[in-house]
């Protein structure tokens, strides 16, 4: 069964049914929703974004002239686009003209480079691509001139701001006037998977899906009219965008701040300005948050609560959050693919440090297996396993891939080690997929090993995750070289001349003569990261 979009996979009709007559998939599209949005809330404000405040009805019609414009220059509808831009106001309108239209958004981060672009265009065969013009000392358009010559599909760059020899996105501007009828049950936007393959993979997330989970997302986090969101992680991000995030914000009549970055120097003052009540970030940054509290709590006077989530957040800082930053924890475990938990705010203190929450909704589905896909007894831990209303049955163009990230009745293998308790409260305790979980950002291992094989000095290599105490876990890569002397700021160099994210390269290398490996042949990555965390390096 697939989707309108070729390459997708679709509920199976009995599930569709079911949470549409359940009332979770209620049939409405992003661009509808924004609509009703704007009807509710007109003048109350948005979105703040440095000095600029857009209330709901100036959010709605710079969407629709947006959107008009986007029509006028050919843009139609399940066309792939592929945006990049930094916290700016600006994504809202890209973002919902292109749901308006009908064309579908992929979420790229700031930091993606080259190799990441390059290949989404590619993959998705996106028609545009959508970027500011630079961004500190990088400068995007730069990189977009590098973008054109590997996606030929690519017809349009559309920049916001000095638009150089593209297309300024401000010049987009056009009277609205008939938008198409979208299938609400179509692809809404396209996510990317933290991934343990070699390339990356794409989520596509329907509106039926996606707008529900930000809805029961804001339920959850009992959002309302006086609810103001900081946004300070990259906005496109699955956690910022929908767990409730700026998308729940506005769905609930809330207003979203966005926050150029996460620091307490830049986000305190921002909390204190804007009287904002939520955010959500992840680990590292709610330890550099807590540290800098301590004398300046006096600026977080507002804050309701504050989401942690992305990674595994230790049950000693946790209980740190409530005293120092005089707001309440919601810890939440999510993913792209789908799955969200949270704890809830009236839950005991105890739930709240030690576990990551429950599901968003009673029809989703977690279960705890073994190796063999067996359930085992509650409270063991275990491979979890799921599937529900808001939670893809099937990554994009990746037929031979989904078959093993998939069980057959279609429950995603999230790679993630938790159990659950009688509440059906999940704790995650680890990961049985090759990927590196560094303070939130997730590095696939066989993506980075795959590009540095093309390096002529390395024989053979492994990228493993070692314990840090801010990030939780850093990055090294493990080389067999061929003889030849390689060292750290080589291999950095190399990766960054093949156009990967800044957050991908190795923290740390390490040359050895060989690698051990396991009865199959395969690195033993397990005793790798023992021999390395115990200083015992295999050279
Ligand atoms: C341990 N590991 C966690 C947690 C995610 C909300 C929140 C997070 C994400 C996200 C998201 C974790 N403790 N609390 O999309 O909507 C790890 C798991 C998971 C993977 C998903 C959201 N929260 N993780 O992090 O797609 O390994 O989504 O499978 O980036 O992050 O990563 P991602």
């Amino acid at each position: 069964l697939t989707l309108g979009l070729e390459g997708t996979t679709a509920w199976p009709a009995e599930f569709a049914e079911r949470y549409r007559k359940t009332g979770y998939w209620v049939d409405q599209t992003f661009g509808e929703a924004l609509r009703e949005w704007a009807q509710r809330s007109g003048e109350a404000t948005a979105v703040v974004c440095g000095e600029r405040r857009w209330s709901y009805r100036e959010l709605d019609q710079r969407v629709d002239r947006l959107a008009a414009g986007l029509q006028q220059l050919g843009i139609q509808p399940k066309q792939r686009v592929v945006v990049q831009l930094p916290n700016c106001a600006e994504w809202f309108v890209v973002c919902f003209a292109l749901f308006r239209v009908g064309a579908i958004p992929l979420m790229a981060l700031p930091a993606h480079r080259l190799a990441e672009i390059g290949y989404f265009c590619q993959h998705s065969e996106a028609v545009a691509y959508v970027i500011a013009d630079n961004v500190g000392s990088f400068d995007y358009r730069s990189l977009a001139a590098e973008i054109k010559v590997v996606a030929p599909t690519l017809e349009h760059v559309l920049v916001v701001g000095e638009a150089g020899p593209f297309t300024a996105l401000a010049e987009i501007d056009a009277e609205p006037s008939e938008f198409p009828t979208l299938d609400p049950a179509e692809v809404a936007l396209f996510q990317l998977s933290g991934g343990s393959t070699g390339v990356p993979k794409l989520i596509a997330r329907t509106h039926d899906d996606y707008l529900y989970s930000v809805r029961a997302s804001a339920e959850i986090c009992e959002l309302d009219a006086s609810s103001v969101y900081l946004c300070v992680l990259p906005m496109a991000h699955n956690f910022p965008m929908s767990s409730p995030g700026t998308l729940g914000t506005l769905a609930a009549g809330g207003t979203v701040v966005l926050a150029p970055q996460p620091s307490p120097d830049v986000a305190f003052p921002l909390i204190a300005r804007e009287g904002v009540t939520i955010t959500g970030m992840v680990p590292p940054l709610a330890l550099l948050w807590l540290d800098a509290a301590a004398n300046r709590k006096a600026e977080l006077t507002s804050l309701k609560q504050i989401l942690v989530g992305g990674a595994s957040f230790g049950a000693d800082t946790a209980h740190r959050v409530q005293p120092e930053l005089g707001c309440q924890l919601q810890q939440v475990y999510g993913m792209a693919e789908g799955l969200v938990n949270y704890t809830r705010l009236d839950d005991p203190a105890e739930l709240i440090c030690t576990t990551q929450g429950r599901p968003i909704s009673p029809l989703d589905e977690v279960r705890i297996v073994d190796d063999e896909d067996k359930d085992l007894p509650l409270g063991e831990l275990g491979h979890l396993i799921t599937r529900g209303p808001y939670t893809i049955r099937g990554y994009y163009r990746a037929a031979e891939h989904n078959q093993r990230a998939f069980t057959s009745d279609g429950f995603y293998r999230t790679g993630d080690l938790a159990r659950l308790n009688a509440a059906g409260y999940v704790s995650v305790e680890g990961r049985a997929k090759d990927q590196i979980n560094r303070g939130g950002e997730k590095v696939a291992a066989e993506e980075i090993e795959q590009h540095l094989l093309n390096h002529p000095a390395i024989h053979d290599v492994a990228l493993v995750g070692l314990p840090d105490r801010f990030l939780g876990e850093r990055t090294c890569a493990v080389i067999v070289s061929n003889g030849v002397n390689i060292n750290r700021r080589e291999v950095v160099q190399f990766l960054r001349s093949r156009g990967l994210a800044e957050y991908k390269l190795p923290d740390r290398v390490e040359i050895v003569a060989s690698l051990p490996k396991t009865g199959v042949g395969k690195i033993n990555k397990r005793l790798l990261r023992e021999q390395l965390s115990a200083g015992r390096v295999p050279a």
